[in-house]
């Protein structure tokens, strides 16, 4: 029979309506505040949506879409695109000055390829410092701050499953120097995972087994968050997006930046040429309904992967950074009245689940939105081209490719070619260089000597 707890009535209800009863599997050894914990777990569940999400991860009805690629500006070659450039780096550089920029960091993710036990953020990256990407990210903040002569808010969404590591982090190393009246952390929301047949799985006896919702769940975390509010309070217009895992993203990027202005644009995403077909980074496209898109690399067929035009390059050739611009005007309206609905993906996992008395591990699905399932929404995107290596450096793995062994090599290819472009003479025995962004963000900032070591730290 069904069991009942005051207050909770409709709840229960619920989930004995979706034949989610098995929730309360360890009901009668629960204490009272247990019981309670678990109801109001399970009152924050959408029961009905999990079901209709379950129904299509089941089925295998095909993409009503088709995909083109999508056009693109391209790096500068002619005088013309330079001079533009120019001028877009001008208004950038204003809007910057003017504090009308915010920089958005999305963390919330599990990290778990990674196999580090720890908030992704606090990784040992620097190639002679060995400073965290969050270090590494919060240096930047600073040196653009001091170069524009203004306050960048820095945000920050972390997810449960790393919120007090990171605030924990930030405190401990005094926030790296930033006012921490101006770095705002908060967490995303979550959604449960379901068994291979639809079912809720209990993470223990009074709690469901959840994931963080997708980066896609940043921009309503903005809201909930009360950082829509608090950003226009301060006169943001622009949001610069990044993700954790790239030391080497431009956070603020004038030129870009200039470009988003100048366009009036309500997203505008910057795009790299993939290093091969199977270059594990989403794709810009234009969709058969007329919108742009980022289509993901999961799921392109392999055939998409490998298309290639009469001269021989890929069709899909634009890879996904993930870094984006955002108009805040714009975020506000998605998100007003509570409900953006991006759609979800769906990823089989494996789940430590327990069930029957026991932990297993069991396959499961979990859902999670994407950020870049804005863009189909807005009314004006743009598409800017940037050079790799001046700007993406993924840390996803341990060792071997986009691993953190990868993106220490990457930044000391970029150091050397900062120096190179400004003359800097490097001595022969000087075979690593680390650049600190407190020196320089761009290597017009950077002068002065690289002393005869093996390895540099020009900070
Ligand atoms: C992402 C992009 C891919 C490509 C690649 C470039 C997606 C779905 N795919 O792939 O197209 O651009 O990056 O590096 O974005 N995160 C959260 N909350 C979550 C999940 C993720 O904050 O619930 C953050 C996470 O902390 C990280 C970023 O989002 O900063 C990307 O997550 P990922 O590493 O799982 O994405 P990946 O590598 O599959």
């Amino acid at each position: 029979c069904m069991i009942s707890f005051p207050g909770y009535d409709t709840v229960i209800q619920e989930l004995y309506t979706h034949n989610q009863e098995h929730v309360f599997e360890y009901w009668d050894e629960l204490s009272g505040k247990e019981k309670k914990l678990l109801l109001d777990d399970l009152s924050s569940v959408d029961v009905s949506q999990l079901e209709s999400l379950f129904t299509t991860a089941c089925s295998e009805t095909p993409a009503p879409l088709t995909y083109a690629p999508a056009a693109y500006t391209a790096v500068p070659r002619t005088a013309e695109e330079n001079e533009l450039y120019s001028q877009a780096r001008r208004m950038g550089e204003e809007h910057i000055r003017n504090g009308k920029v915010a920089a958005f960091l999305v963390a919330g993710g599990q990290g778990t390829r990674l196999g580090f036990d720890g908030p992704k953020g606090a990784y040992p990256v620097g190639p002679v410092s060995g400073k965290s990407l969050f270090h590494i990210h919060g240096e930047k903040i600073r040196a653009y701050s001091k170069k524009y002569d203004t306050v960048i808010p820095w945000l920050i969404m972390t997810s449960v499953v790393n919120h007090e590591a990171t605030v924990d982090y930030f405190t401990t190393r005094k926030y790296f120097g930033l006012r921490k009246e101006h770095v705002f952390i908060f967490p995303q929301n979550m959604i449960p995972s379901l068994d291979l047949s639809g079912k809720l799985i209990l993470k223990n006896c009074y709690s469901l087994f959840k994931n963080p919702d997708g980066h896609g769940g940043s921009l309503t975390a903005l809201r909930t968050s009360g950082m829509i509010s608090e950003m226009e309070r301060r006169g943001i217009a622009t949001i610069s997006y990044f993700q954790v895992d790239n030391p080497l993203v431009k956070i603020i990027d004038p030129v870009f930046i200039g470009f988003h202005v100048m366009e009036k644009a309500d997203i505008s995403s910057k795009g790299m040429m993939k290093t091969g077909p199977r270059e594990k980074v989403g794709v810009f496209v234009e969709r058969s309904d007329g919108k742009s898109g980022i289509l993901e690399y999961s799921d392109m067929t392999e055939e998409m992967q490998d298309a290639r035009d009469p001269k021989g390059d890929l069709v899909y050739c634009m890879g996904n950074p993930a870094i984006h611009l955002f108009s805040l005007e714009f975020i506000k309206d998605i998100t007003s009245g509570g409900s953006l609905s991006l759609p979800y993906h769906v990823a089989k996992k494996k789940i430590e689940a327990l069930r029957s008395g026991g932990y297993s591990e069991i396959r499961g699905y979990k859902f999670e939105k994407f950020v870049f399932d804005a863009i189909p929404l807005a009314k004006k995107t743009i598409l800017l081209e940037t050079v790799r290596e001046e700007e993406f450096a993924p840390v996803k793995n341990k060792s071997g490719e986009d691993s953190v062994e990868t993106a220490r090599e990457l930044m000391n290819r970029l150091s050397f070619k900062w120096l190179a472009a400004r003359n800097i003479p490097v001595p022969d025995i000087t075979k690593v260089v680390e650049i600190s962004p407190l020196r320089a963000v761009e290597p017009e900032d950077l002068a002065g000597e690289v002393p005869p070591r093996e390895k540099v730290y020009l900070d």
